[in-house]
């Protein structure tokens, strides 16, 4: 067993052993979707949260916390406030950290864990698979059964890190065995709720899916398509639009799950721009790290500068939802 799960599985035995209540998340995204940009925000959004939350008097607090698994993650929410989207993750780091939330009131606390899920999701998918082969008895020694065990048979809600320039053609998949990210997306999440019914069959300690949150990352990327279409993803109405257009396998399985559990934000950052030697506006690269790519715009904020861009709300509504929903 490597050493990074070897100390993952030493934090989370200790974790679990002074655990107050607590309830699981994990996150997942295809390679390069922006999870680790997302859990940045997060991070950052959270500072903020926790210090308005937490002022002298208040009955209620917020506290949170990233437990590491790999070297790199805690460095970039103070990337993104030097507008530097974060370092790739390499292709074979099977998860990158967890994130902590605890929720303090009068009547007691609550405690979340979100678990990064850094193998990209095809890989996931593969390793799903492999167990799907009618072996659902796991041998608990296998590191993938773990992750398995850890990743979806012991969470509570699955976060899923959906980029909605994929399928408008804007990227391509990278890594996965095929171009078309909605059926990718779309397996992952089927394998993921597979085991979920399995497991709800056999096992009298299962713990069923309290609710599904979508992140439409890289909105900036199409704002103005999505104006031409008329389609405003900050509504019910715009995200069924949206999903049933361009991830319909997505929006089927999650459907069948039951949208009335599923909750979609929306995020994007503002890149900054320059003219190009033809005088055309086009993104400018970071000047201090191009192989980051873009640079960010920041600006200042109540606790140093940060990204700008849409994702303050989004992530205070996703803050919200897993204290009423997953932690309730
Ligand atoms: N325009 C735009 N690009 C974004 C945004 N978020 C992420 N990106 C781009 O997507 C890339 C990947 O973002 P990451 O957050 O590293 O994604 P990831 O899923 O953690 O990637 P891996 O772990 O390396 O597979 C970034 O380097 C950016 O180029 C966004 O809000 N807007
Ligand atoms: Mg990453």
């Amino acid at each position: 067993m490597s050493q990074i799960l070897e100390s993952a599985k030493e934090i989370l035995t200790f974790q679990k052993s002074k655990s107050v209540d607590e309830r699981r998340a994990s996150v997942f995204g295809m390679q390069q979707s922006g999870k680790t940009t997302i859990l940045g925000l997060l991070e950052i959004v959270c500072i903020n949260y926790a210090c308005e939350t937490n002022s002298p008097g208040s009955k209620s607090k917020f506290y949170s916390l990233i437990i590491e698994r790999s070297s790199g993650i805690r460095q970039v929410a103070g990337e993104l406030r030097q507008g530097m989207f974060p370092e790739r993750t390499p292709a074979d780091r099977t998860f990158e950290a967890d994130y902590l939330m605890r929720f303090g009131s009068v009547i007691g606390e609550k405690q979340i864990r979100l678990p990064f899920c850094e193998t990209g999701g095809e890989a996931f998918t593969a390793m799903l698979e492999r167990f799907g082969k009618g072996q659902y008895d796991i041998d608990p020694l296998m590191e993938d059964a773990d992750l398995i065990s850890d990743y979806v048979l012991n969470t509570d809600a699955v976060i899923l890190i959906l980029p909605v320039t994929r399928p408008l053609g804007l990227e391509t998949e990278i890594g996965a065995p095929l171009n078309l990210p909605d059926v990718n997306a779309a397996r992952l999440l089927s394998g993921i709720f597979g085991y979920k019914i399995e497991d709800k069959r056999v096992n009298p300690l299962h713990r069923p899916i309290r609710g599904i949150g979508v992140f439409l990352t890289k909105t900036d990327a199409v704002e103005k398509f999505l104006t031409a279409k008329h389609i405003n993803l900050n509504t019910r109405e715009g995200t069924h639009l949206f999903m049933s257009k361009y991830f319909p396998e997505v929006y089927a399985v999650l459907s069948w799950h039951g949208l009335q559990n599923v909750k979609f934000w929306p995020t994007g950052l503002t890149l900054e721009t320059e003219r190009n030697s033809v005088g055309k506006v086009v993104a400018k690269k970071h000047p201090l790290n191009p192989s980051r790519g873009y640079k960010i715009k920041v600006e200042n904020g109540p606790n140093g500068n940060v990204p700008v861009g849409f994702y303050i709300e989004p992530m205070r509504d996703f803050i919200k939802w897993l204290k009423d929903t997953i932690a309730a």
